[in-house]
């Protein structure tokens, strides 16, 4: 039987998270760190540990089936691979930034400046579809400190919670790219690889919900129901349920994790008691 074979970073940003999901898809990795290919035990994959920016074209070459990896690099490698799924994790912006102390004009400020990158294709992309004329010079890392030595004028660089840009003396001005760590995968897998793909796939979109969704208990009196379940829309509707006391149900729905507490907070509104918020392990459809 044939195995499907998963590129994820072998150390870096998008490492543990990667290991984590495709462990809590029930693949287990045997080997620890320093291989470079390990085999899941129950599941038919190899796993090989790679440098993120080589992901790209292992996959197109078919070196690997799949990768994982940021979406940054997939746009800015631009091979000829499918985005099959966004992860939610590794959320990030490739951004410009200036000097703080400069004044920002709008997009032209940038002509005839010099811009520090290790992005310079998703850059250049950039100032082409903008027409600006600007000089790129590519980095390979600490691209924060170009400004600062005199190398360039400005930055392209990924941004996460903008602390490296203050530190820094920068200001972020324009937002090229929004990214988050993506599953990318060879155009051309045969049927059994596809099986195995759609497997895992499936398995993944159940993790990402579960993560995405808490399941939650409430008591209430029996008067506030309909209230409640409009403010509780559920996978279906909310399991409603008598309670020993009189005139008092219990109701049992699942709410997203991003408006979860303005939800808790029109519940409790609504006339909600003893709120038990769950995290959920796996949610299948
Ligand atoms: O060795 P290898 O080539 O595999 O790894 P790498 O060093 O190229 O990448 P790595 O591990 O740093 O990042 C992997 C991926 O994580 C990136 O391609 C992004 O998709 C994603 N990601 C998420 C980030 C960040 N957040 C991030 N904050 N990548 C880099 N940064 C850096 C950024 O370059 C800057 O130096 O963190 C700094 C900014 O962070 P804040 O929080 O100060 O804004
Ligand atoms: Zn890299």
């Amino acid at each position: 039987m044939k195995r499907l074979r998963i590129a994820i970073q072998k150390s870096g940003r998008l490492s543990e998270n990667s290991r984590n999901l495709l462990k809590e898809c029930g693949i287990k990795l045997t080997n620890g760190a320093g291989v470079l290919k390990t085999s899941a035990g129950n599941f038919p994959a190899d796993i090989l540990f790679l440098r993120d920016d080589d992901i790209p074209r292992y996959v197109e070459q078919q070196v690997a089936d799949i990768g994982i990896l940021g979406e940054n690099v997939v746009y800015e490698k631009n091979m000829d691979v499918d985005i099959l799924e966004k992860l939610g994790f590794a959320n990030c912006r490739l951004s410009l930034a200036i000097p703080r102390e400069v004044e920002f004009t709008g997009p032209d400020y940038f002509n005839n400046k010099r811009i520090a990158t290790s992005h310079p294709g998703l850059l250049s992309e950039y100032l082409s579809a903008n027409n600006i004329s600007a000089r790129i010079e590519k980095l390979s890392g600490s691209v924060e400190i170009a400004p600062g030595i005199g190398l360039a004028d400005a930055i392209c660089d990924i941004v996460s919670s903008g602390s490296t840009l203050d530190t820094n003396g920068l200001q972020e001005v324009i937002t090229i790219l929004n990214s988050q760590a993506v599953i990318i995968g060879n155009k051309n897998l045969d049927d059994e690889k596809r099986a195995i793909l759609s497997k895992l796939l499936f398995r993944i979109k159940a993790v990402k919900r579960s993560n995405e969704n808490k399941y939650i208990l409430l008591n209430a009196p029996k008067s506030a129901v309909d209230q409640i379940c409009s403010i509780l829309p559920g996978i279906k509707s909310p399991t409603v349920l008598p309670l020993a006391e009189k005139g008092w149900c219990s109701l049992h729905s699942v709410v997203r994790e991003d408006d979860f507490w303005e939800r808790i907070d029109l519940l409790r509104k609504a006339g909600a008691e003893g709120i038990l918020v769950i995290p959920i392990e796996k949610m299948i459809l």
